[in-house]
């Protein structure tokens, strides 16, 4: 494993076999909360994270819901409002590059913030679902995105309340989408894994399943992770800065 700091980023690219690959190499990008960090939004693990200040059990489980649903309304209506004032900064625009430079990506994000698809970047996987959706708790039907009457408690024709149609802890992932990222990761030739603690499974089992599946992968994170000693290359930085150097070196070297 090779470690970079911001401080080579100028030369980041050394160490990263360019030979091996070209346009028609597979890439797979995983993205976690720090990819959304340069955008303004909170991360929940950092100092200074969602999770040092409001409790998930209270705030994103099943359990949390049911005691008190106005409160997790209301938490999710203040993150929707923070959402919608940011921008999708250097490290998803980057992205968008990236896939036109390698036509066959696709990017599995754990964050529910749309700020990929804002990007431009296209196949987005969101595994945690998406917190400007919702549906009814009871029998899942999706009712679409729309207006703030969310922050209201209002019920499904089923008799269920609604909820933001995100994963809460202890809750499973949708089946379909998790086979998806599997498929894409073990298939891909190339694997970044950006800005995630690589804490909550079943997602931090990806960048692994890569490594094991013979993918080149890169990490870019501000703090090591439990894969930063599994990973290829770890690059100790801010995605919204790293990223746009190493598409450079990319670009010079594949187009
Ligand atoms: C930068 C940066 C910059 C900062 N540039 N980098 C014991 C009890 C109960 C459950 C479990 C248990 N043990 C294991 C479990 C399972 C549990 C789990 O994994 N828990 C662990 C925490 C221990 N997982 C689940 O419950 C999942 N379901 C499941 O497993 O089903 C089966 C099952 C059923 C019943 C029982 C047990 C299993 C579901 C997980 C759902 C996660 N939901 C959330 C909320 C989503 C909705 C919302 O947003 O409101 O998803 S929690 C939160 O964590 C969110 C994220 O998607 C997810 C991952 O976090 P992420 O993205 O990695 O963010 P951070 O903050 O952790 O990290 C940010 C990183 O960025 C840091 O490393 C920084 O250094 C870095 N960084 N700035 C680059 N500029
Ligand atoms: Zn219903």
């Amino acid at each position: 494993m090779i470690e970079l700091t911001p401080i080579f980023n100028a030369m980041l690219g050394a160490e990263i076999p360019f030979e091996k690959f070209s346009k028609d190499t597979r890439v797979t990008f995983f993205t976690g909360a720090g990819i959304s960090a340069e955008s303004g939004i909170p991360t929940f693990r950092s100092t200074g994270g969602l999770w040092s200040k409001y409790d998930p059990v209270k705030l994103a489980s099943p359990e949390g819901f049911n005691e008190n649903p106005q409160l997790v309304l209301d938490w999710y209506a203040w993150r929707r409002d923070a959402i919608r004032l940011a921008d999708p900064n250097p490290a998803h625009l980057s992205i968008t590059k990236f896939q036109k430079l390698f036509h066959d990506s696709a990017v599995i994000t754990q964050n529910v913030d749309s700020l990929h698809s804002r990007a431009g970047n296209n196949s987005v996987l969101e595994l945690h679902g998406n917190i400007f959706r919702e549906r009814c708790n009871n029998c899942g039907e999706e009712n679409g995105l729309n207006s703030d009457e969310r922050t209201k408690i209002r019920y499904c024709h089923c008799g269920g309340m609604l909820r933001p149609d995100v994963v809460w802890f202890g809750e499973t992932l949708e089946n379909q989408k998790l086979e998806q990222a599997f498929e894409l990761t073990g298939a891909c030739q190339i694997f970044f894994s950006l800005g995630t603690s690589t804490q909550v499974y079943p997602a931090a089992q990806l960048p692994f399943y890569a490594k094991e599946h013979g993918a080149y992968t890169i990490e870019i994170n501000t703090e090591r992770t439990p894969f930063s000693n599994h990973t290829d290359l770890f690059i100790k930085d801010a995605a919204g800065h790293a990223l746009p150097n190493l598409y450079e070196e990319f670009y010079a070297a594949v187009s």
